[in-house]
């Protein structure tokens, strides 16, 4: 935060209020992203089942929502009676954990669920053994959030954690028209202006600041040609002068600042694909919706 432009960490934004803004910015006419993603998974899943015979399926962050039922339904049913389907969902947040363990633990009793506590952005994960194949997925978009070292990082992570046999499952938003891509970060009835925001509440509020409110920003979201990427922002609409209790400091920025809160990154197939073959991931099917605006590619360590 004391940096220059001043940057907060991207995850704090998802505290619980943040949370369900979230999820009303997945119903926002703009917000195209989630309904392309569930389009593809309803009409693959089942392919995907079949193309990788998994018995174990890693959720990274874990999932109660539509698109973790329609691959957790097209993996019940292609696994033999004989047979039981792990799901593993992965998250740092034990809450989380133990929600989507016993909501989809009465959902599916076919399945066994196994959830993990792990930050999944760390080197050093693990995933649990299986006897066959394992497939990883992760979904939303969220890669989008992470800046190219920090894709290598998980990347290799990844296939580090993975064996060979096994598959990784990834979402990802592609270039597009720039002006969808902004209105899908900036609509029009303000919701993700105020999932913006949030996050200068969940700093006055964790932080025990004084001088600081969230109308006192403006939301920006803008498309970075050069780095393909949309960049959110809060600008000060005045001067703010803060100070946080807790760290007894003082923050000042004059009117007009801006901080930068998320990146949202959208790819090119092919640079896609070049990203995950350097760090080992064979990319063996790539699946996007009618429109051409989001894709599921599927790889192989
Ligand atoms: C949850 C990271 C996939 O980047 O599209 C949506 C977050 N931020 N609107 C995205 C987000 C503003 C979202 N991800």
């Amino acid at each position: 935060m004391w940096q220059d432009p001043p940057t907060l960490p991207t995850k704090w934004l998802y505290d619980e209020r943040g949370s369900k803004l979230f999820d009303e910015i997945t119903r926002l006419p703009e917000y195209y992203p989630t309904r392309r993603e569930t389009a593809i998974l309803r009409a693959r899943a089942a392919e995907i089942a079949d193309a990788t015979q998994a018995q174990v399926m890693v959720e990274l962050g874990s999932g109660t929502s539509t698109k973790t039922r329609l691959l957790l339904d097209a993996f019940s049913a292609a696994t033999p009676d004989a047979e039981r389907f792990t799901y593993v969902p992965v998250d740092v947040s034990t809450e989380m954990l133990t929600t989507t363990a016993d909501v989809l633990s009465a959902d599916y009793p076919g399945i066994d669920v196994v959830p993990v506590v792990a930050d999944f952005t760390e080197p050093d994960l693990r995933l649990p053994d299986a006897d066959g194949p394992r497939l990883a997925v992760f979904l939303g978009g969220t890669i989008g959030n992470f800046d190219p070292d920090a894709r290598r990082a998980f990347y290799q992570g990844l296939a580090k954690a993975l064996s060979p046999g096994d598959f990784f499952l990834l979402g990802t938003d592609l270039v597009k028209d720039t002006g969808r891509l902004v209105a899908a970060y900036d609509d029009r009835a303000g919701v993700t202006a105020d999932f913006n925001r949030n996050l200068i509440e969940v700093l006055r509020t964790g932080l025990d600041a004084r001088g600081l409110y969230a109308d006192d920003f403006e939301h920006i979201a803008r498309w970075n040609p050069r780095e393909h990427r949309i960049e959110m922002w809060l600008r000060a609409r005045r001067d703010i002068d803060a100070y946080f209790e807790v760290l007894g400091r003082a923050w000042r920025l004059p009117a007009g600042t801006e901080i930068h809160t998320e990146i949202s990154t959208k790819f090119e197939p092919d640079a896609l694909r070049d990203e995950l073959e350097s760090a080992g991931l064979q990319v063996v099917t790539v699946w996007t919706d009618p429109a051409g605006d989001f894709a599921l590619t599927l790889s192989r360590r």
